[in-house]
């Protein structure tokens, strides 16, 4: 009885927590807990996490949370069923902690504490209310016993009174929990919904041409030269993306300048655009991954920006702080580079950004991986020396200078073939340096120098296919690519920590 009880005020303390943070545009509880979890666990049991959950490490987070939430639920029931103070002073313990980590969240008020707070006095409501024991003088008149009201004196009748009541309070506790998760899925809904009616349903025409993407960037079907936005991968610190409203976003510049620029969403647009494709790499992606995607982002110039903000002599890092508390720096030399087009962008593939991949505004710099440079709901821009900001990522085991790695993948064959000619393809990248060779070894012979799609700029991958006189047997494919600099991209295998994963991307196939 006392774990059900305990179990059940778990579970209610988590639905009222989570709908009175709803409410308030808060994160759950949980997801705050979570998002301290993730924030400050060891950089090894994050990647042990994601190699074993991959991309449900998320959810198996969650459900440890959870997990360990309701074994201490559970205990703490047990030990309120004998004595009641354990009821009081076990949940304000859990409620201290869920009290700090939400107000410890980036973004955070103390009105955080609330869904916590509500969530706490519920569970303790719930197993008072559950494990209460009226004396037999107080019993209400509970017993309807041959027209006439009488207590349930009797031991076996006090239990099954007992019974009864905790099966009526336990139904009650799990409507509360229902209705708590409806209110909650309503609310978020609204927080989404809200940020969703100020996306603009057009954007602004860029200045000078639009990105036309050359007829001959397609060589094979498999991967398409543009990534569509709905199969673009997705890489977020944040348990849950954050729901920005343009209409309250803004952006500021400022640090080591002597003219701090405070943007708007509307001031943003007002800006002169320009168009670019840019292809966008996770440092996380393995030899052969897919964490890489082609988009044509929407934007301003960053160089515009931080040269109207007037950098001061010293100023040598653009560091990037979003809404969720993720942060990022690259050099400052990067952005101001005239031959490098970083973009603030706002659009991507023609219209705003999608909620998940930064709305309002991002960061998109060419040549650089994700984790120093791509700052998505970016609220702020500081200029500061090298050695005065590290990014999330940096002393966690990455590297704070982070340019993309030259790498080539084999998309297709995916699988065994039939003997004859097979079209081998795939995708080779090298951003801001280019791509200009990509060759294919079969087993062990010697190298084929594949035929090159057509690219919108040197910021993008490239697409390669050759022609395969396929023989039946056992075969490995291999492939590598050289960058336009000359550089061959190595053979000799790295893991993605610190800087990017190297290794030729091989396949192995059976030709009948
Ligand atoms: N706010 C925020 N921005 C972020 C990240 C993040 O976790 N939070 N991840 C970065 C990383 S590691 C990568 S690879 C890119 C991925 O961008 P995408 O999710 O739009 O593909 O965003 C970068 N920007
Ligand atoms: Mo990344």
């Amino acid at each position: 009885m006392g774990a059900v009880a305990g179990l059940l005020a778990g579970l209610v303390a988590v639905t009222v927590g989570a709908a009175v943070s709803a409410a308030s545009h808060r994160p759950t509880p949980v997801d705050a807990v979570g998002g301290v979890v993730i924030d400050h666990v060891p950089i090894s049991i994050r990647e042990f996490a994601i190699r074993t959950f991959g991309h449900g490490d998320k959810t198996a987070l969650r459900l440890g949370i959870l997990v360990i939430l309701s074994l201490v639920a559970a205990a703490i029931g047990v030990g309120a069923r004998r004595h009641r103070w354990v009821a009081v002073v076990g949940v304000s313990a859990f409620t201290l902690l869920g009290i700090l980590c939400a107000v410890s969240r980036p973004g955070s008020s103390l009105s955080a504490a609330w869904g916590p707070v509500f969530g706490g006095l519920a569970a303790v409501a719930v197993l008072l209310g559950l494990l209460h024991r009226p004396a037999p003088a107080e019993r209400p008149e509970a017993e309807l016993a041959g027209g006439v009201r009488s207590w349930p004196t009797t031991s076996r009748a006090a239990a099954g009174y007992e019974r009864r009541r905790f099966l009526g309070g336990s139904i009650a506790a799990v409507g509360v929990a229902a209705t708590a998760t409806a209110l909650a899925r309503g609310f978020e809904h609204d927080t989404t919904a809200a940020a969703e009616a100020t996306v603009p349903a057009r954007l602004p025409t860029p200045v000078g041409s639009r990105v036309v993407t050359p007829s001959g960037a397609s060589l094979d079907a498999a991967t398409p030269y543009v990534t569509p936005t709905s199969a673009f991968y997705r890489i977020d610190t944040a348990l849950d993306y954050p729901r920005v409203r343009a209409d309250t976003w803004k952006l500021r510049i400022h640090g080591m300048v002597e003219h701090p620029v405070e943007l708007t969403y509307a001031e943003l647009l007002a800006r002169p655009q320009v168009e670019r494709a840019v292809t966008l790499t996770c440092v996380s992606n393995e030899v052969g991954g897919n964490l890489i995607g082609n988009a044509v982002w929407e934007g301003v110039l960053l160089r515009d920006l931080l040269n109207e903000a007037r950098p001061t002599k010293g100023a040598q890092q653009v560091a990037t702080t979003s809404v969720d508390g993720f942060t990022a720096g690259f050099p400052l030399d990067v952005g101001l580079d005239p031959h490098r087009d970083s973009l603030l962008a706002f659009g991507m593939n023609g219209r705003a950004l999608p909620l998940p991949h930064g709305f309002p505004a991002r960061l998109v710099v060419p040549g650089l991986y994700g984790y120093v440079s791509a700052t998505k709901w970016i609220t702020d821009i500081e200029l500061t020396t090298w050695d005065g900001f590290d990014g999330y990522w940096i002393g966690e085991g990455w590297s704070k200078l982070g340019p993309i790695k030259t790498e080539s993948r084999i998309d297709v064959p995916s699988g065994d073939v039939k003997a004859g000619r097979v079209p081998v393809a795939g995708v080779a990248w090298a951003q801001h340096r280019g791509v200009a060779k990509v060759e294919v070894q079969v087993d062990d012979g010697p190298w084929h120098v594949a035929r090159l799609g057509d690219v919108v700029s040197r910021d993008t991958w490239r697409q390669w296919v050759w022609v395969w006189e396929a023989t039946p047997g056992d075969h490995v494919l291999t492939v590598r690519a050289t960058d336009a600099t000359g550089q061959t991209q190595t053979s000799a295998y790295a893991d993605p920590a610190p800087n990017g994963a190297t290794g030729w991307h091989q396949r192995q196939l059976r030709v009948t």
